[in-house]
């Protein structure tokens, strides 16, 4: 045999091997090191994750109130437990952030905004309806139209549980066609207004719509 057609050394075939498998591992490693520091400080609950630009409102179950007021006919104000006399509605639908993160699927409960708009009556100049954190930093609008659509509703439920208070507790508005950014948490102020007001996220650029990308 010539040593060109010698096989190669068999310790030369093992380290060989060895160099791919380490180079494995450390790819493995350095892929891993990246999605953590991409998901470090992000919490998830319900498959969501944490989206709250501000502290979660403290939730006083015998002080807390909903207030409806604006160009309405008979502004009003709810107890939790006056809320929850209301007439109810669930719904399963599913949720997306305009970040690419959606969660299949959920399950809520809570009230039209029919109920509420029929309660307050609402003048012929009301046109769009703003939901407000009750942190006094957070809002967002819908038209009436919008705010009447199937599957619009404030949940007070998730997935048969009270809303978790990092996801609104007691109340967050639900619009499933429409970006996360638009499903106000912490909701405790509702005002019907003639022009549609910008919300907290359309100040830095997202669309009033909802719908479509920067
Ligand atoms: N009050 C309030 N509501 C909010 C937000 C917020 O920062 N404050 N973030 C919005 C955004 S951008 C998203 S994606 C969803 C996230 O809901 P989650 O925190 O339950 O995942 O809440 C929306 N509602
Ligand atoms: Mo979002």
């Amino acid at each position: 045999m010539d040593k060109e057609t010698e096989p190669p050394e068999s310790s030369e075939l093992i380290s060989r091997r060895k160099f791919l498998i380490f180079l494995g591992i450390l790819f493995g490693i350095i892929i891993l090191g990246l999605s953590l520091i991409k998901n470090a400080g992000v919490k998830v609950i319900n498959k969501f994750r944490i989206r709250s630009i501000e502290q979660i409102p403290q939730f006083d179950f015998a002080a807390w109130q909903l207030t409806v007021e604006g160009l309405v006919d008979m502004p009003f104000t709810l107890r939790y437990n006056e809320l929850l006399q209301l007439e109810s509605e669930e719904q399963v639908s599913d949720f997306h952030c305009v970040e690419g993160w959606s969660v299949n699927e959920v399950k809520w409960k809570g009230i039209r905004l029919k109920t509420i708009f029929d309660r307050a009556g609402l003048k012929s100049e009301a046109a769009y309806v703003t939901f407000h954190s009750g942190s006094g930093i957070y809002s967002d609008s819908l038209s009436i139209n919008e705010a009447l659509e199937q599957d619009v509703m404030l949940a007070y439920m998730m997935d048969d549980e009270p809303l978790p208070e990092e996801q609104g507790r007691p109340l967050r508005l639900v619009m499933p066609r429409m970006f996360g950014y638009k499903n106000v948490k912490w909701v405790n102020r509702i005002t019907l207004t003639e022009e549609q007001e910008i919300g907290y996220w359309e100040r830095f650029g997202y669309k009033i719509d909802g719908v479509s990308y920067p």
